[in-house]
């Protein structure tokens, strides 16, 4: 009985991340002026719970960020940027 419990508790845990998906969001931050903003914009990203992966362009004044979106949300990602310096909205 123990064994069928926590099998059934792994089966709702796997299902429980089967919800959570990952969602990629490309932000324009046109405040990004010289080789170190891309770093500073990625690094406060990076931190926020639940991105996995971000690409940061000077060229482009862009950021993309692959997160996950059971864990954070666009606004959360716009918020992490503009703490640091940069306004960023989300492009279309
Ligand atoms: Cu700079």
């Amino acid at each position: 009985m123990t064994k069928f419990i926590a099998i059934l508790a792994v089966l709702i845990a796997l299902a429980g991340n089967a919800w959570a998906a990952s969602q990629t969001v490309t932000l324009a931050v046109p405040d990004m002026t010289c080789s170190a903003c891309p770093l500073t914009v990625k690094a406060a990203l990076t931190k926020v719970d639940g991105v996995t992966k971000v690409e940061a362009s000077l060229e482009n004044k862009e950021a993309v960020v692959t997160f996950d979106d059971a864990k954070t949300s666009i606004a959360a990602l716009t918020k992490a940027t503009a703490n640091a310096g940069y306004p960023s909205s989300v492009k279309h």
